[in-house]
């Protein structure tokens, strides 16, 4: 996979040269390019940013550096339908990025991301790159930061991670938290005992069975707790009648028929005869 990354702190995308990824990037596994936004600047002081038109607080980044940048990384014709390139806009007003984006973007060859500072990046820019190639707007949360460089740092970590070949054992993926819409949960290693805290008996057991059970139930337990709409959003093709029990402990039920297409609810109320 190649990825760009346009910024005007270049040195801010350097972590994705340690560990993992960066043994990736070593390998060519993912072809990283990092641009200082600057370089497409034509001006004495190479100004990215200017004062909103209307007025308001803060600096927005001018579109004549973005449109040069973009153009040479682009080229200067780009089919829009272009299924080999997508470009990734971190915003606060983006979608949310999830691990069912990162799986989409790790199939996608070329991924191009455009990390704005200040206020944002003049609307346009946006528009001119949407009529020339697939342009996806992300945000981390409903949080802000000072930039897109995070974002794009965190999007390309996750991504690259699910390609072939970058995490050696690809078995450790499938069992993660959100691989199957749930919140993993605990787990312990060596000592079996430390500070009075025992590992739980079941996971010395032996018993694979019982094991899976337990991790089964602990993570339906924690996503109950933390992450309610997870639950709301579960196929419950996915559940068998130990999840069921599980969550109906916890206060969770099916509502509606396989014809209307069940879903969890929470404290489902006594149906009515
Ligand atoms: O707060 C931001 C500023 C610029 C670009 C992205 C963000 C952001 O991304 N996820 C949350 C906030």
């Amino acid at each position: 996979m190649r990825v760009d990354v346009l910024t005007i702190f270049p040195d801010y995308l350097a972590p994705l040269r340690l560990s993992l990824i960066g043994r990736a990037v070593e390998d060519g596994l993912v072809d990283l390019h990092v641009h200082d936004l600057r370089d497409w600047t034509t001006d004495k002081h190479r100004t990215v940013d200017d004062s909103p038109f209307g007025g308001g607080a803060g600096m927005l980044m001018r579109p004549e550096p973005w449109g040069a940048a973009l153009d040479a990384l682009l080229g200067g014709t780009g089919a829009k339908a272009d299924r080999d390139v997508r470009v990734v806009v971190p915003t606060p007003s983006g979608e949310r990025f999830t691990q069912r984006l990162a799986q989409e973007l790790s199939r996608v060859p070329r991924l191009v991301f455009a990390c704005g500072r200040y206020e944002g990046i003049d609307q346009r820019v946006l528009d001119d790159l949407g009529s020339r190639a697939p342009v996806t707007e992300i945000s981390l949360g409903d949080f802000v930061v000072n930039g897109g460089e995070v974002a794009a740092l965190a999007v390309v970590e996750a991504v690259a991670r699910l390609l072939p070949g970058v995490i050696g054992n690809a078995e450790s993926l499938v069992h993660e938290s959100h691989a199957d819409g749930l919140l993993e949960g605990p787990a312990y290693t060596k000592p079996p005992e430390w500070r009075g805290r025992p590992v739980p008996d079941v996971l010395l057991s032996g018993n694979h069975a019982q094991i899976e059970r337990w991790r089964r139930d602990e993570s339906l337990r924690r996503t109950a707790t933390r992450r309610p709409d997870l639950l709301e959003a579960i196929d419950p093709a996915d559940l068998d009648g130990a999840d069921l029990a599980v969550l109906g402990e916890l206060g969770w039920a099916l509502e509606g028929g396989p014809a209307g297409g069940a879903r969890l609810v929470r404290n489902a109320p006594p149906v009515a005869d």
